[in-house]
C-alpha cells in the first residue's frame, strides 16, 4: 500500500496493490482523500486491461505493493 497525492490536490489518495490478484494479472485500488480522510466515493479498481495492455500474468500492481 501506498500514499500519493495522484490528483494534485496536495492530498494523498491511499493505493492499495494486489499484484497475485486473479492468478498474477494483479490490480490496483485507489481510494481517494477528502477533508474528512479517505472515502470510498470516487474510488477505483482497475488492471492492466484497463490500460489496454496485455494482463495476462502482469502482476499489475507490483510496483505500488512494497
Ligand atoms: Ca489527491
Ligand atoms: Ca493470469
Amino acid at each position: 500500500m501506498r500514499l500519493a497525492d495522484t490528483s494534485g490536490d496536495r492530498r494523498c489518495e491511499l493505493l492499495a496493490a494486489a499484484p497475485g490478484e486473479d492468478t498474477q494479472d494483479g490490480v490496483v485500488w485507489q481510494l481517494p482523500a477528502s477533508t474528512k480522510g479517505l472515502v470510498a466515493d470516487g474510488s477505483w479498481l482497475y488492471g492492466a486491461g484497463s490500460l489496454g495492455a496485455p494482463g495476462d500474468n502482469a502482476r499489475f500492481g507490483e510496483a505500488v505493493d512494497e
